[in-house]
């Protein structure tokens, strides 16, 4: 089995695989979104940031006019993707489109590596909440896919980095630090991480979430509309197909500057209305347009760099990645502002992908790789309240705060009579990437008084996941055994596989701020009896699939893929007449010119001729079978009723013809 690491870009997909022989040895395959579901009449692309999102989000009704296809609200307030498919329309949720993706990366991956491909680590941005990280998660299941972790893209690439490193310092000495800085085709993502050996901690992370170099091309795309609109009386935004062309030379043209500072021709033959269209630009006159988006760069690198706490003289180097930092002048921005050269040791396209496939050896038991522990951090607190049905108080924690480190477990204990609802928030709506805040609600069940009426002690695991996913994981009532101390013991949490978890939050009265305390691991053990009793937790409200439905998600991907085959066997069928049409066509005028009557070939050209017209009128559209049998009559009424031979070929000749003719 293949363990492989998967960076879904908004423009760019890469895979890299992690072979046995060690992991030097990575490969990748590119796609490009455009080519990649091929059963669709439309192209779907630009879904990326729909995971997760409400369809009454003002950033998703930003995007509709930017899209090939439209959108549509599902029952559940959710975008759904609209498309043509099998000539249906169809709504997809944006798990199913993004499942789409995944398989076909899977598939691509598989062929090439002749092995099969399940186990995988999937990249998100690090500012990825609850919704959008659990979106992802379903995805991949939808595609047959077992993810072992969602990784923040800059945590990728720190671990790309890092693990080649022999230089690290050791653990007591002062970490080197390092900021990595990602900036793609759709969001800008800023990191500093410390690196000490066999391990790295991300210190902060800050991004601008609609930064990218799609805002560059943007830029370009309405400077040429409206130059076109006065010079030539063009109105581009009324076509669709002229729009699309004028992106894509304005993209060329962005790169041609990053690597040209003189002046750039621009030139678009048969634009619209049969006009070629033609201008200049140079990176100078660019900037000055872009200089809206240029300011933008500076502020996630500040913001990044206060919360680490660090000096400039701390860092050790700026390693830049993702396409759109091969601008000049954001490579400048952000020179300027650590002052000091970026640094390129990594891949700039690849770096992401590779990181995922490293944590993905590192996860996989079937691999052998060095460790290195990587500790990322919660990029937005969060908070818990809670309520019981009879009591009015509500009771309120920040469970993480900002930068907490994550995966992370916290234990909190609650005095309760009765089942109670915990619900789970960001504490700050404002820096949300979209207006809803909360994350979930999770009941704990079947709690009840102690025999003595008393409140009994309840212990609520909290827990934000490998996958950056918070969930309440477990919760157990504590039932009072004979000699029981009164007072409350706080308690390392064994159970979790991560050395730093080992924090307990306890709050020491219902309803009254929280008392919090780190414990140490290995702290002293609680002197007492007790019964520990398992209590459910149901989740509510959880922005996740219902198991149900991702079951039958699961089920009707399955059922795609199938019906993707029958219409490559199908498209094969059909190419397979078509091929056989020219072919033939060829040799009749080529090698079997000499061995074929006039006649004869003059009824063949005939034959191929019809053949040719019924496969763009009623041959467009038939069933596998009709292409097979069509073929299969071509053939045969060349073998029966051709070749009385003007000369006799020689018996090599008269083989190879007989070979050609199947
Ligand atoms: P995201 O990370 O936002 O999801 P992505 O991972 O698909 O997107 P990348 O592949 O890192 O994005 O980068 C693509 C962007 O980089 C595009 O906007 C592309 O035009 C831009 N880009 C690539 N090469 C250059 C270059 N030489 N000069 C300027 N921009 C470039
Ligand atoms: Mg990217
Ligand atoms: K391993």
């Amino acid at each position: 089995m293949s363990v492989v690491g998967i960076d879904v870009g908004f423009q760019n997909c890469y895979i890299a695989v992690a072979r046995s022989g060690g992991i030097e040895t990575l490969k990748m395959f590119l796609l490009f979104f455009y080519q990649v579901i091929t059963n669709f009449k439309n192209t779907v692309h630009g879904f990326k940031k729909f995971h997760g999102r409400a369809f009454d989000d003002p950033f998703v009704q930003s995007e509709r006019s930017k899209l090939p296809y439209s959108l549509d609200k599902l029952a559940n307030g959710s975008t759904g993707i609209k498309v043509r498919y099998l000539d249906e329309e169809k709504v997809f949720t944006v798990e199913q489109i993004s499942g789409m993706l995944l398989t076909k990366l899977k598939e691509t991956s598989e062929s090439a590596l002749k092995k099969p491909v399940v186990d995988c680590v999937v990249s998100v941005p690090s500012f990825f909440t609850d919704a959008e990280r659990r979106s992802v998660l379903d995805a991949t299941q939808i595609a047959g896919l077992n993810c072992l972790r969602l990784i923040n893209d800059t945590t990728a690439v720190a671990l790309a980095y890092g693990i080649y490193k022999q230089d690290l310092p050791v653990p007591e000495e002062k970490p080197r630090n390092v900021v990595f800085v990602d900036m793609g085709h759709s969001s800008f993502q800023v990191s500093i991480t410390a690196f000490n050996k066999g391990k790295l901690k991300v210190l902060a992370t800050a991004f601008d979430l609609y930064l990218g170099g799609r805002n560059f091309d943007e830029a370009l795309v309405d400077y040429f509309c409206e130059e076109f609109k006065t010079k030539y009386k063009l109105n581009v935004r009324d076509n669709p197909r002229a729009l699309l062309r004028l992106h894509q030379e304005c993209e060329k043209l962005k790169k041609l500057m990053s690597a040209n500072s003189s002046d750039l021709p621009l030139n678009i033959e048969c634009f619209m209305n049969d006009i070629d269209v033609s201008s200049r630009m140079n990176r100078t006159h660019f900037e000055v347009m872009c200089a809206q988006y240029l300011m933008r760069v500076e502020t996630p690198l500040k913001t990044a760099f206060e919360q680490s706490k660090l000096s400039r003289d701390d860092i050790y180097a700026v390693e830049i990645v993702g396409g759109a930092t091969r601008i000049p002048s954001i490579k400048e921005r952000i020179t300027k502002y650590f002052c000091k050269d970026v640094s390129t040791t990594l891949n700039a396209d690849e770096a992401v992908a590779r990181g995922c496939a490293l944590q993905c050896a590192i996860l996989s038991p079937a691999f052998k790789v060095r460790e290195f522990s990587i500790t990322d951090v919660v990029p937005f607190p969060i908070t818990l309240r809670w309520k019981s049905p009879t009591e009015d108080g509500l009771g309120e924690c920040e469970v993480f705060g900002k930068n907490h480190a994550a995966p992370f477990s916290k234990v909190i204990t609650f005095h309760k009579k009765e089942p109670f609802d915990l619900e789970a928030f960001y504490s700050n709506p404002q820096e949300l990437p979209y207006p809803d805040h909360r994350i979930g609600c999770f009941s704990v069940q079947n709690v009840v008084p102690q025999p003595d009426g008393d409140s009994s002690k309840v212990k609520v695991k909290v827990r934000v996941n490998i996958h950056g996913i918070l969930s309440v994981s477990s919760a157990s009532l504590i039932e009072k055994l004979k000699g029981e101390a009164e007072d409350m013991q706080i308690e390392p949490d064994h159970k979790t596989f991560f050395f730093h978890e080992c924090a307990s939050v306890v709050l020491s009265k219902e309803g009254a701020a929280a008392e919090k305390q780190d414990a140490t691991a290995g702290g002293s053990k609680p002197n007492v009896k007790v019964k520990s009793i398992d209590l459910p937790i149901v989740a509510n409200n959880i922005r996740q699939l219902d198991g149900d439905v991702l079951t039958n998600f699961v089920e009707y991907e399955r059922q795609m893929i199938c019906q993707d085959k029958l219409v490559k066997e199908l498209n094969d069928a059909k190419n397979a007449v078509e091929e056989y049409v020219y072919d033939l066509r060829e040799k009749l005028c080529g090698i079997y010119q000499k061995y074929i009557t006039e006649e004869d070939s003059n009824r063949l050209t005939l034959m191929l001729e019809d053949t040719e017209n019924w496969l763009y009128e009623e041959g467009e559209d038939q069933p596998k079978n009709v292409y097979e049998e069509k073929l299969g009559a071509l053939k045969v009424s060349l073998h029966h009723r051709t070749f009385r031979f003007q000369r006799t070929p020689s018996s090599k000749v008269f083989n190879y013809l007989l070979m050609n003719l199947n």
